[in-house]
């Protein structure tokens, strides 16, 4: 297969980036079969390409709360066809400047997936479940996401605390982002996000929020990934218990105040939506920034 193009992480003045979620775990798209699942995966891609996203992350081990561990086998399984069905698929349908990205932990599981067509990868521990990504980053020249979280997703959320969690997530991302260059990834190449939801209470992941121009001022693209986060449909609040509150609106206002605060790239379910709202925070955070019509 050709190479897919190389990805750039945007700079400020970019567009900011939409990253759309195709979540190919048991639970989503691979119930009902393979072939199934396959089609299922590749509509659902260009559904997102067509609503206007930059990437699509494809990930083959869910890590919500509570979530197990998918052994390196089956996640190559559950990715790998899928991305190179995506990659072909968008392709052919004209959106060659959509970025496959891969949700992994696993440098074997992110090799396969760069040799399928993906062209960054997005690591939730930050090279911390597998050094042999850092070395993948460096040695294919892709982009590298690192993500924030405390403990393993079966178990992080048991009483999470922080002394300060603005203080310890900005360290941890700085120490993250030099352990990768140490290991020769370039340090234009990563991307930083301070994992919403990852070890994280209600109120860590709101004061995480607000403290997001901290976290940019660090210097590299941040990225969130808070679309339909607990912590958003607790605050949506469900008009009866027997109803699971849908906290799109929520989501919304997360990527708003990203955008406005510098951050350039989100991670979200709803394109659609989160390419209206991170344009339209951005044409107005541009306005404020230039000075335009002279305020
Ligand atoms: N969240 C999830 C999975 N992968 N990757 C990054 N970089 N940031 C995130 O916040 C993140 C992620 C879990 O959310 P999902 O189950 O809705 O995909």
């Amino acid at each position: 297969m050709a190479r897919p193009p190389a990805y750039t992480l945007p700079t400020p003045h970019d567009r900011p980036q939409v990253m759309g979620i195709l979540n190919v775990t048991p639970d989503s798209f691979s119930d009902g079969g393979r072939h199934n699942s396959l089609d299922a995966a590749v509509t659902h891609a260009l559904a997102m390409a067509r609503q206007g996203a930059d990437l699509i992350d494809i990930g083959g081990e869910s890590s919500r709360p509570g979530a197990a561990r998918v052994d390196i086998d089956a996640q190559i399984a559950r990715t790998a066809e899928v991305i190179r069905g995506c990659r072909a698929a968008l392709d052919q349908a004209g959106f060659t400047h959509v970025t496959l990205s891969i949700d992994t932990t696993r440098a074997p599981v992110a090799a396969a997936a760069l040799d399928a067509g993906a062209a960054v990868l997005n690591d939730i521990s930050a090279g911390q479940d597998d050094p042999a990504m850092f070395a993948l980053a460096a040695e294919r020249r892709v982009p590298l996401i690192l993500m924030h979280k405390r403990g393993e997703p079966a178990t992080m959320q048991n009483a999470p605390d922080y002394d300060n969690v603005v203080a310890r997530v900005g360290e941890y991302l700085t120490q993250r982002l030099d352990a990768a260059t140490a290991a020769g990834v370039d340090a234009a190449q990563v991307a930083l996000d301070p994992g919403i939801g990852f070890g994280k209470t209600f109120e860590h992941n709101l004061a995480l929020l607000a403290a997001l121009p901290q976290l940019v001022a660090l210097g590299p693209p941040v990225l969130l990934g808070a679309s339909r986060k607990r912590f958003l449909a607790r605050l949506a609040g469900a008009p009866d218990a027997s109803v699971e509150p849908d906290p799109a609106g929520g989501s919304a206002a997360t990527t708003a105040l990203a955008v406005a605060a510098g951050v350039r790239m989100v991670r979200v379910h709803d394109v659609q939506l989160h390419r209206q709202c991170a344009d339209t925070a951005h044409a107005v955070a541009n306005t404020a920034k230039n000075r335009v019509h002279g305020f």
